[in-house]
């Protein structure tokens, strides 16, 4: 490949040693783009990737075109997948990457919004647990939302009557009862399903007397690792414990006491998230309304972005610069029109994938046979220029 584009190269330049009056420029599909639009952007987009058991954040450092990064997972075994990507918040997407054990490499791919291709490799082995983010508590507690509870798991239950769903059916009838012979501690472990901020629990104890249960709540984001959110307190009936908001995926409540007797028994238990700050919605008003309209407060956003540490970070192998690009320097041109150079033009014998472990050499070779594609075009352009010139030439 590297002959045939010397090979180009050096046809390309004696022909541009023999019309003179001809101007080359070898450029890449964005550089032409470049050329053609008038903005020089000419950086690649880079990534940081943060782990959190199969959960993967990535981050760009600018929009990506469509919104939106390729990823490519290779396992142990020689088996690609391609999980999809979902935005959580500004050039921050989350990737859940099964069987993230076995998997040796993922790669992450995408044009930034003038066409430069960003490519890292990343190991999925090397990121540590990313922590717990903290927020810090509201001073002024905002508007809550509650969230969508996707399983539920009890320590024990005494029977169907009184399975764990029987706290989540929004019926105070109905409720979640331990067998009093299996005693203390007891759990009930709400699966939210993903990632989510959360900063609220309501639970509603079994109250049909002034009984009181003693517990404490915990969270985790892998089902293994858990973190106390209320420490061990003593309440009955309905009470609801705020904390400092966290990310994660599991809630649990854990009881230790009952004044009562030796069972446990919830009727009702929720988990909730601070509101969101408002995106504002750039409606330009064309009528002035006289009444200052209500700003919405502002409530101190919960960044769901789990921003991560930079510890965590995997160390990327950067993204191989491909685009070989060659500039010859066209001999003094009498074009009327000079075309503006490029400022950045990295010459062809700085060849892409500098890293051995980079699993990116295909997107290289696409990247040269998108340039070998370009060259033929222009080629072809300027065949055609010749052919013009020729016949202007013959006409009288
Ligand atoms: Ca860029
Ligand atoms: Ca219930």
């Amino acid at each position: 490949m590297t002959g045939e584009i010397n090979y180009l190269q050096s046809t390309l330049n004696s022909i541009a040693s023999i019309y003179t009056d001809v101007t080359f420029k070898y450029v890449t599909a964005a550089q032409a783009m470049q050329l053609a639009l008038g903005f020089n952007d000419v950086t690649p987009p880079t990534y940081t990737v943060s782990r959190n058991s199969s959960t993967y954040i990535i981050s760009s450092n600018e929009t990506l075109w469509n919104n939106n990064p390729y990823i490519a997972v290779l396992y142990n075994n020689g088996a690609y997948s391609h999980p999809a990507a979902s935005l959580i918040g500004t050039n921050t997407w989350k990737v859940e990457i099964p069987s993230s054990a076995t998997a040796s490499k993922i790669g992450v791919a995408a044009n930034d919004l003038y066409g430069n291709p960003g490519v890292s490799v990343f190991s999925p082995l090397t990121p540590p647990q990313v922590p717990l983010p903290t927020v810090s508590a509201p001073t002024t507690q905002p508007p809550q939302i509650k969230i969508p509870i996707h399983g539920i798991v009890a320590s024990n239950y005494l029977d169907s009557d009184h399975n764990p769903s029987k706290a989540l059916d929004s019926d105070l009838s109905s409720y979640w009862g331990t067998s009093s012979a299996e005693g203390f501690p007891q759990s009930l472990t709400l699966d939210l399903w993903t990632l989510v901020p959360v900063n609220q629990v309501t639970t509603h104890f079994y109250d049909v007397d002034t009984r009181a249960y003693t517990y404490s709540i915990a969270v985790s984001t892998d089902g293994s690792t858990w973190t106390t959110v209320v420490p061990s307190k003593i309440s009955g009936s309905a009470v609801s414990d705020s904390f400092a908001q966290v990310m994660a995926r599991y809630v649990r409540i854990i009881v230790t006491h009952n004044t009562a007797n030796t069972a446990v028994h919830i009727k009702e238990i929720a988990a909730y998230q601070a509101t969101l700050a408002p995106t504002p919605t750039p409606s330009p008003s064309p009528t002035p309304s006289p009444t200052p309209s209500p700003t919405p407060s502002p409530t101190p956003s919960p960044s769901p972005s789990p921003t991560p540490t930079p510890t965590s970070n995997p160390t990327s192998t950067q993204s191989p610069t491909a685009t070989p690009t060659v500039t010859p320097t066209a001999p003094a041109t009498s074009s009327p029109t000079p075309i503006p150079t490029m400022s950045p033009s990295p010459t062809l014998t700085s060849t892409a994938s500098p890293s051995p472990t980079s699993s990116a050499g295909t997107l290289n070779t696409e990247t040269i046979l998108y340039a070998l594609a370009a060259a033929i075009v222009i080629i072809a352009a300027i065949a055609v220029l010749l052919v013009i010139r020729k016949r202007k030439s013959i006409k009288p």
